[in-house]
């Protein structure tokens, strides 16, 4: 019997050949193939019109474009940051010369708890680094009131949070700048990419200038910058993305009421958010597996493995439990709620592609 399908945890949206091909062509043409070239410039008015922010910088990737937030602020010392997240979280600050001081993540929203994070200052701690995790907002509020009384710099990681509202205005807009990934596996994707949104012009200009060595002029570098410049074919192709990104969510949304169809009232299984918070972008279907049900949550994993279907436990481990991030001499720091979702959670199958009988197989797995 033929193998079922696989299933992977994502899988990328792509728009119709045909409608990138001509663009391709002219820039074949016109040999203007980077470095702030018209479709770079199309593709930045595009995502500011789209998301409803100025100052949007293009880089290559968010782990260098949280790197260069990091350069820019001239962050020093220490860096509260949520140890639930990615490992780019962490590795932009290292590569910033920073040390990230986890703090223990709110257990509704799996984001940092706002209200720990002042405990964790000490006269070295020059920012914050939040995580809109799986696109749901951070208490901003919060954030910025403590950042404000301590005189501390704050970095959004917006990963996950493209196109999230919050309050009737952009997420992106709050702190001094926000990081969005444009990852192949993002809900909005250019293969590789992502932006960085600065609070004013000025800011904005002097990310733009890390982002290309740190240049001014022909005869004038002000820093150490990187080239973390985005190609014309990746902005050409980020600006037909946008095209489609409505009908993207709203696909999303419908595989994510099917789960909750599929899903519901199945012992020991909860979702993450319930299904009516704030508008969503549905980057993810994160489920906590608890005392209640019949397996454990590996249990599942390695089930629904068996069954071809490659769901995946983001984030396990919590970044501050990988070895090189120990404390020299030092135990891990107590992270209960951030340590109890990790062991829990699971990100199933989620994206625009998935079909109903994919998502029945998903359900009958577990299930059984
Ligand atoms: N901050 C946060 C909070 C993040 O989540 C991330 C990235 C970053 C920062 C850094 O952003 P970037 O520097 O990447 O812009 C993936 C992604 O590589 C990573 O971007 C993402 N977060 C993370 C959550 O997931 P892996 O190592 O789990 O990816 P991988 O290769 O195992 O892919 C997952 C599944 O997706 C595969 O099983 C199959 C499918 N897939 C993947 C790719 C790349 C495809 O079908 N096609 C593809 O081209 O990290």
């Amino acid at each position: 019997m033929e193998a079922p399908k696989n299933l992977f945890v994502t899988r990328p949206t792509l728009p119709p050949l045909g409608e990138y091909l001509p663009l391709i062509e002219k820039i074949w043409a016109s040999r203007i193939l980077t470095n702030s070239g018209p479709y770079h410039a199309q593709f930045i008015d595009g995502l500011s019109h789209y998301l409803g922010v100025e100052h949007i910088s293009l880089v290559t990737n968010a782990t260098v474009g949280l790197m260069l937030a990091a350069k820019a602020l001239h962050l020093t010392g220490e860096v509260i940051t949520t140890p639930f997240s990615f490992v780019a979280t962490g590795h932009a600050l290292l590569w910033a010369g920073l040390k990230p001081v986890f703090v223990d993540i709110n257990p509704n929203t799996l984001n940092i708890d706002a209200n720990r994070i002042e405990a964790a200052i000490t006269p070295r701690t020059s920012g914050i680094m939040a995580l809109h995790c799986y696109g749901r907002p951070c208490y901003v509020e919060a954030i910025e009131d403590i950042a404000k009384r301590h005189s501390l710099r704050v970095i959004y990681d917006a990963a996950h949070a493209f196109g999230i509202r919050h309050k009737g205005q952009s997420v992106l807009s709050f702190g001094d700048h926000s990081v969005l990934s444009f990852h192949a596996t993002k809900v909005f994707n250019t293969l590789e990419g992502g932006a960085i949104v600065s609070r004013s012009a000025e800011a904005k200009l002097h990310i733009d200038r890390l982002i290309n060595y740190g240049i001014v002029d022909e005869q004038t570098v002000e820093s150490t910058g990187f080239n973390a410049k985005m190609s014309e074919l990746t902005a050409a192709l980020g600006t037909v993305q946008l095209k489609h990104i409505d009908g993207y969510i709203e696909q999303r949304q419908q595989i994510d009421f099917r789960y909750r169809k599929l899903l519901g009232n199945i012992p020991g299984l909860h979702f993450v958010h319930p299904p009516e918070a704030a508008p969503s972008n549905y980057y993810a279907l994160p489920i906590l597996i608890g005392a209640g049900h019949h397996r454990s949550r590996d249990e599942l994993y390695f089930r629904l493995r068996e069954n071809n279907v490659f769901a995946r436990r983001y984030f396990y481990p919590l970044i501050s439990d990988f070895p090189m991030y120990a404390e020299p001499h030092g135990q891990a720091p107590e992270m209960p709620n951030a340590r109890s979702v990790a062991s829990r959670v699971l990100c199933l199958p989620m994206y625009p592609d998935l079909t109903e009988d994919e998502q029945e197989r998903i359900a009958n797995v577990i299930r059984s």
